[in-house]
C-alpha cells in the first residue's frame, strides 16, 4: 500500500493507453496532476504499470494538446468556437456534395478511436450516419487477418481466441513481443510476469520471431524464422500432426468441419519442404509439432508479426487450426474466448455476422471491400486518382495514417488535394496538419473510463469504472454529440435531432438484449456512453436485467468499487458459442484454401537479400506519445537494427548512417549493430518521422526519427484480407556518404 491511498486528493482510475488496463492513482492539486503511481489495490493490475501510465498528467497538461476546435484559413490556424467549427464543416461538406455527391466521402478510424469513453461507443453511430462511400481503419494495418479468420471459422470477426497463459504448459508465441507491447488481443495484467510463472511451474515458452526480442530472451527457445514464412511453418506443423497421427480433437470432435480438407491441404508441406523458405531446420519444426501435440495443454498465439505480412490471413487461420487439431481451442490452458461483464460488441456488432465477407471492388485498384472496409493501403490512390468516385472529403478519428499507413509519402501528398478534411484528434500532427478543421479530442482524464476494447481480450473476468477527473472546457458539447453531429453533417442531415438519433441508436441496442425499450429508457435517462455501458452491464452475464435478477449487477456496483471488481476466469464455451451457418467450427474455409497457390508462388521465388521488420518500445505508443518529454528523453531509439554479418558485408559500423531504400522510398537512419536479429533482417520502430512543416508538437519535433512507412509500399498487401504488409519488406541498404 502506498502513502497516496488514503489521500482524498488521490483519484483512482485505469490507464487507457494499451490493453494492460493498469490501475493508477492520480494525485491532484487544484487543476494539476502532481503524481501518478501504480494502484496496488486495483483488482486487475495489482500494481503492475509501465512508464507510459505515469505520464497521463504530462499528456493532459501538454501545451501542444488541442483544447479548442481549430480552423485553417490558408496556411494559418486559429482557434474557433464549436459552433463556428461545425458551420465551417457544413459549408465544406455542402460544397463537396454539390460538386461530387455522397460517393466522394470517406472515413478513416484509427487506433485511438477506441480510446475515449464516448468515442469507443459512438464511432459506429458517426460512421452509420455519415453514409461514407469508403471506410478505412487501422484494422487493415493491424488485425484484419484475424478478423477474417474468426469470421470464417467461428462466424464472428471479434471472437478472438486468447491464450490461457495462466493455465498452460506450453506457450508458443509467433510475431508478438509483449515485453514491449504489453500484450495485444491478449489483455493480461502482466504477460512477462505470467511467462516467468509458467516457466517456474515447469512449463515451456517458445518464441517464433525473426528478432530475439525481450520476450524471446525470457523464453526457453527462440526460433528465428524468415519474415512472412509463418504460414508455411504452421502448415508443416499441421502436416506432422497428421503424418504422425498426433491429431486429437478431444472436446471438439463432432464440432468441426473440414478436418479432411485441412489434412489434404497440408499434405504438400512436410517440414523438409518448407525449411528453406522458413529458414528453420526441418527437425526444429518437427520437434515443435510434437511438443505442441504432447503438451497436456498448449496455447499457440500469433500477433502483429503474423498479421501485417504477406500471408497474414493464412498464418492467423493456421494458428487456430493447430490449436483445434490438438484439442487446445476453446479449452482451459489452450485458447479461450472471454466472458465479459459489459459485452458491448454483442450489442453493437461492428459488422453484421450474416453479411458477406467481401464487398464491391474499389475504384482504382479493384480491391474488394472486406468486412465493411477497404484496405488503408488504397486511401492515397483513391484521393489522388481523378474520376467518378474520387474521394474529396475525409473524416479521420484518432489516427495518424501519414505515419502509420504504408505508402506514407503518397498519402502525405494526396491529403492536400481534399476539399474537406476534418480530423478529431489531440494534436496538430503529420496527418491533421492537412485538415481544414480539427475537433479536439478529450484528454483521458476529462472523461469516465471503462475499457471497451480490452475486457473482450481478457480471460480474467471483471470490470472497472472511473468517473472523469477533470471537467472538460466550458462550452464543449458532450463527445457523443460531437460524433453524432459530424456524422449527420456528412450524411446530408445537418439539422438532425441528435437526441432522437441517440434514442434510436440506444433503442436498437436494447432490442438486442430482449429488454423492452420503455423499461431501459425509464431506468436510464442520462444520454451518451454511460447509459450504453449501463445497458451492457445490466443485460450482461452478471447483470440485474433491470430487476429480473434481483442480485444482479448494475453500473452502481462498479461505481462503489473504485479499484474494480474481478468475477472469475473464462471457461470453455462449447458449441453454443459458434455462429457459423453450419453451427460448427469451419477448419477449412474455401477462402483460405484459395490463398495457398499464392504461398506456393512465394516459396518458388528467390527470397530478397534483406528485409525490413517493425518493432515497438515500451516507452512509445504508435505515433503519438512522442510529445511527452519523459518518454522520449535519453538514447536515440529510432535506429536501424542490423546483424553484425550484414553490417560487415555492407561496410556499416555501429553508429554509421545507413541509407535504406525500398520500392516506395528512401531514408537515412543511424545503424545499431545487434546480433539479436536474424541475418538478412533489419528492423526499425514505427510511428516516428515527426517535426514536419505545419506540425505543432514541440517535443517530438526534437526527437523526430524517421518514418518507416516511407519504405512500406502501398502495393504490398496480404490479398486474402487486404491487410498491409509492414513486415518482410525488401530493402536495399548502403552506408550513407552524404548524410
Ligand atoms: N509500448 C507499446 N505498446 C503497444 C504499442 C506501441 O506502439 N508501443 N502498440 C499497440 C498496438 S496498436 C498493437 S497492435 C500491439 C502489437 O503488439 P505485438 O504484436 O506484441 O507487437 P510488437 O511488439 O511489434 O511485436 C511484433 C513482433 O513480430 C515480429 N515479426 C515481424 N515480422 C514477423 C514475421 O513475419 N513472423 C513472425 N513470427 N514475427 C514477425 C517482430 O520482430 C516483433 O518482435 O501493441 C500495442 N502496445
Ligand atoms: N510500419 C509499421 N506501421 C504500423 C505498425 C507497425 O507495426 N509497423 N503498426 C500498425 C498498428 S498495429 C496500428 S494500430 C497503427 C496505429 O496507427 P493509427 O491508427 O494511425 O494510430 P496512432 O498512431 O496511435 O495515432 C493515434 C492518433 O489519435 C490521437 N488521439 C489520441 N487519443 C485520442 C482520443 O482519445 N481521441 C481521438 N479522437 N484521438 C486521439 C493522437 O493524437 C494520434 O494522432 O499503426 C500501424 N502502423
Ligand atoms: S500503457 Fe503501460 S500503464 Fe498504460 S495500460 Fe499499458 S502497460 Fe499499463
Ligand atoms: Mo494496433
Amino acid at each position: 500500500m502506498n502513502s497516496l491511498s488514503e489521500d482524498p486528493s488521490v483519484h483512482r482510475r485505469a490507464c487507457p493507453l494499451c490493453e494492460g488496463m493498469c490501475g493508477i492513482r492520480v494525485k491532484v492539486e487544484g487543476e494539476r496532476v502532481v503524481a501518478i503511481r501504480p494502484d496496488f489495490d486495483n483488482a486487475f493490475s495489482r500494481g503492475h504499470i509501465c512508464p507510459k501510465g505515469t505520464t497521463l498528467g504530462d499528456l493532459h497538461h501538454d501545451p501542444d494538446r488541442l483544447r479548442r476546435p481549430m480552423i485553417r484559413d490558408g496556411t494559418q490556424w486559429r482557434e474557433a468556437s464549436w459552433e463556428e467549427a461545425f458551420e465551417r464543416i457544413e459549408t465544406l461538406v455542402h460544397g463537396v456534395r454539390e460538386r461530387h455527391g455522397q460517393e466522394a466521402f470517406a472515413f478513416y478510424g484509427g487506433n485511438m478511436s477506441k480510446g475515449g469513453f464516448d468515442t469507443a461507443r459512438y464511432t459506429a453511430l458517426l460512421v452509420r450516419e455519415g453514409r461514407f462511400a469508403q471506410r478505412f481503419s487501422s484494422s487493415s494495418v493491424d488485425q484484419l487477418p484475424k478478423n477474417v479468420s474468426n469470421f470464417l471459422m467461428y462466424g464472428d470477426m471479434w471472437k478472438m481466441p486468447i491464450p490461457d497463459i495462466d493455465h498452460t504448459d506450453l506457450f508458443v508465441i509467433l510475431g508478438g513481443n509483449p515485453a514491449a507491447s504489453k500484450g495485444s488481443i491478449f489483455s493480461h495484467r502482466d504477460v512477462m510476469g505470467a511467462i516467468k510463472l509458467l516457466r517456474a511451474r515447469g512449463g515451456k515458452v517458445i518464441v517464433i520471431d525473426p528478432v530475439r526480442t525481450g520476450t524471446a530472451q525470457a523464453a526457453d527457445q527462440w526460433i528465428a524464422l524468415r519474415p512472412g514464412s509463418d504460414a508455411a511453418l504452421l502448415l508443416a506443423i499441421v502436416h506432422v500432426l497428421f503424418a504422425e497421427n498426433l491429431v486429437r480433437l478431444k472436446h471438439l470432435a463432432g464440432q468441426v468441419n473440414g478436418v479432411d480438407e485441412v489434412r489434404a491441404a497440408a499434405l504438400d508441406y512436410p517440414p523438409e519442404r518448407v525449411a528453406g523458405f522458413c529458414g528453420v531446420p526441418a527437425d526444429v519444426i518437427r520437434t515443435l509439432a510434437r511438443q505442441i501435440a504432447a503438451a497436456p495443454r498448449a496455447a499457440v498465439y500469433g500477433r502483429i508479426g503474423t498479421c501485417t505480412q504477406t500471408f497474414g490471413t493464412l498464418a492467423s487461420w493456421l494458428v487456430d487450426v493447430v490449436g483445434a487439431l490438438t484439442g487446445n481451442l476453446d479449452a482451459a490452458g489452450g485458447t479461450l474466448w472471454s466472458t465479459q461483464v459489459a459485452p458491448h460488441l454483442a450489442l453493437a456488432p461492428p459488422y453484421p455476422t450474416n453479411a458477406p465477407l467481401l464487398g464491391k471492388p474499389n475504384r482504382v485498384r479493384g480491391a474488394r471491400g472486406i468486412l465493411g472496409q477497404y484496405p488503408a493501403s488504397c486511401l492515397a490512390e483513391e484521393i489522388d486518382t481523378p474520376g467518378p468516385g474520387q474521394i474529396h472529403a475525409l473524416v479521420t478519428l484518432g489516427c495518424n495514417p501519414v505515419l502509420s499507413a504504408p505508402g506514407s509519402a503518397r498519402l502525405d501528398a494526396a491529403l492536400p488535394l481534399l476539399d474537406c478534411m476534418v480530423c478529431v484528434d489531440m494534436y496538430l500532427n503529420e496527418t491533421t496538419r492537412h485538415a481544414h478543421v480539427i475537433l479536439p479530442a478529450l484528454s483521458p482524464l476529462e472523461q469516465p473510463h471503462w475499457d471497451v476494447w480490452s475486457w473482450p481480450f481478457s480471460l480474467t473476468i471483471g470490470g472497472h469504472y472511473a468517473p472523469a477527473l477533470f471537467a472538460p472546457e466550458a462550452g464543449r458539447p458532450e463527445d457523443w454529440r460531437v460524433l453524432a453531429r459530424l456524422g449527420s453533417i456528412f450524411g446530408g442531415q445537418p439539422e438532425a435531432d441528435l437526441d432522437a438519433l441517440d434514442d434510436a441508436y440506444f433503442g436498437a441496442m436494447c432490442d438486442q438484449t430482449g429488454i423492452a425499450r420503455n423499461i431501459a429508457f425509464a431506468a436510464l435517462p442520462q444520454r451518451g456512453a454511460r447509459r450504453i455501458l449501463e445497458l451492457c452491464i445490466r443485460t450482461g452475464p452478471f447483470g440485474d436485467r433491470f430487476g429480473e435478477k434481483p442480485n444482479g449487477m448494475t453500473l452502481q456496483t462498479f461505481i462503489a468499487q473504485p479499484d474494480g471488481l474481478l468475477l472469475g476466469h473464462a471457461e470453455a464455451q462449447g458449441p453454443a458459442a459458434i455462429k457459423t451457418p453450419s453451427g460448427r467450427i469451419e477448419l477449412a474455409p474455401p477462402h483460405m484454401l484459395a490463398d495457398l497457390p499464392r504461398l506456393e508462388e512465394a516459396m518458388a521465388a528467390t527470397p530478397p537479400d534483406l528485409v525490413l521488420v517493425s518493432r515497438r518500445h515500451i516507452r512509445s505508443l504508435n505515433s503519438w506519445m512522442h510529445n511527452v518529454d519523459t518518454l522520449v528523453r535519453g538514447k536515440e531509439r529510432c535506429t536501424l537494427h542490423i546483424h553484425p554479418q550484414d553490417a560487415a558485408r555492407l561496410g556499416l559500423a555501429d553508429g554509421d548512417v545507413a541509407e535504406v531504400s525500398s520500392a516506395s522510398g528512401r531514408l537515412q537512419v543511424f545503424a545499431e549493430v545487434d546480433d539479436g536479429i536474424r541475418p538478412g533482417v533489419v528492423s526499425l520502430p514505427h510511428g516516428w518521422g515527426h517535426g514536419g512543416p505545419g506540425t505543432r508538437t514541440q517535443v517530438s519535433a526534437q526527437h523526430a526519427g524517421v518514418n518507416i512507412n516511407l519504405l512500406s509500399p502501398g502495393s504490398l498487401v496480404d490479398e486474402a484480407s487486404g491487410n498491409a504488409v509492414l513486415n518482410g519488406i525488401p530493402v536495399h541498404i548502403e552506408r550513407a556518404t552524404a548524410p
